[in-house]
């Protein structure tokens, strides 16, 4: 895919549908542009509350940021219809918040409340959502892959024409689930998307340290689906490679695979100093950061004016500003529910 910013579409009069997600290809008109970058903002000013938020000890336990690598997530979800399905790992709020869930209960469940999306019991790592079809949140490396599989199995036995989109960081491919996975995706020709979020390191190990071959989409090649490398800060080439993909696997063509290059700014976690890389590395992917590449391209093009970007921060910090005080008044789950959900119940009990 180009790195270069994408090419404008006809304007938005065109009669074809400027949001359906499950047409091959995206619609560029400048409100589907707008929504992009506002997307990826949100993410980032949500993030960026977070980290603070962490500071006052009001979120705890593991925080891991997605900064820098929100075209990723903001292009793919856009590509996707509210059948499909979404899993992600430990570094999921870019996702879940693309996918929409709302900021309210993802704000709650990082503060541990139960009025969040797992409950107050996932914290950051485990994001859950029924209604957006959200499967979470993983702390195991490579965790998420079996169970999109399992999804993908469920859809395709009961005919149902779903996608599974599947998220996860490249050092997940040195584990056995990757390949045990692609393996019975691609003999069975399960309707899943792969998307690996090549950021260059797993926690403090860059890829070069890691892996005999570093072009993790050669890998996925090799069990027989279609694999392609796409710029994974260019949220316009994150979304076309997604329509692509997804309108393929609709097609009953089994399996696709994404690696998208990407880096990720801050820390592995909130523990990590980082000493693994130089700070010049980090400034040279910053310059080229997806946020800023996207935004500095559609001011060029006349589409971005001063006044859009006001009204857009604008509404994400309002947004924002509820998120907080919507998790700041929720409540703890009481002690008497501790052993719920530990054990199977009737599902008329255990449904949320
Ligand atoms: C099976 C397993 N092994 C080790 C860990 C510890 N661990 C947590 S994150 C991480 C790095 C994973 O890197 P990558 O998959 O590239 O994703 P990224 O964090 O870069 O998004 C490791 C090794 C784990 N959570 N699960």
């Amino acid at each position: 895919m180009t790195a270069d910013p994408p090419a404008a579409s006809p304007p938005s009069s065109s009669p074809r549908p400027a949001e359906d997600p499950r047409a091959p290809r995206p619609h560029l008109s400048r409100a589907h542009l707008l929504a992009l970058l506002e997307q990826m903002l949100r993410i980032r000013r949500f993030e960026d509350r977070c980290a603070e938020l962490y500071s006052y000890e009001k979120i705890r336990g593991f925080l891991h940021l997605y900064d820098g690598e929100e075209a990723v997530a903001v292009g793919a979800m856009r590509a996707l219809a509210p059948e499909d399905a979404v899993v992600a790992t430990y570094r999921e709020h870019g996702h879940a918040l693309a996918r929409g869930v709302p900021m309210t209960t993802v704000m709650a469940e990082l503060f541990g409340k139960q009025e969040g999306c797992s409950r107050g019991r996932g914290g950051s790592m485990h994001l859950f959502d029924k209604a957006t079809r959200f499967y979470g949140g993983n702390a195991i490396v490579g965790g998420g892959l079996p169970l999109a599989a399992g999804l993908a199995l469920a859809h395709k036995l009961r005919g149902e024409p779903a996608v599974v989109a599947c998220f996860f960081g490249e050092g997940a491919s040195a584990e056995g689930a990757f390949h045990e996975t692609l393996n019975l995706a691609a003999l069975w020709t399960l309707p899943v998307l792969f998307v690996c979020e090549n950021n260059r390191y797993a926690m403090g190990t860059a890829l070069r340290y890691e892996e005999s071959e570093q072009q993790i989409a050669r890998k996925a090649a090799s069990y027989n689906l279609a694999a392609v490398t796409v710029d994974g800060m260019d949220v316009v080439a994150m979304e076309a490679a997604t329509r692509e993909a997804a309108t393929a696997i609709r097609r009953g063509g089994g399996p696709r695979f994404i690696e998208a290059e990407t880096y990720r700014f801050r820390a592995h976690s909130m523990f990590d100093a980082q000493l693994y890389r130089d700070k010049e590395e980090v400034e040279a992917w910053r310059a080229k950061g997806p946020i800023r590449r996207f935004r500095s391209w559609l001011e060029q093009a006349g589409l971005l004016h001063p006044r859009d970007l006001e009204e857009i921060e604008a509404r994400i910090a309002a947004e924002i500003e509820e998120a907080v005080r919507f998790a700041e008044a929720g409540s703890w789950e009481p002690l008497e529910d501790l052993e719920r959900f530990v054990t199977s119940a009737p599902a008329a009990e255990t449904a949320p």
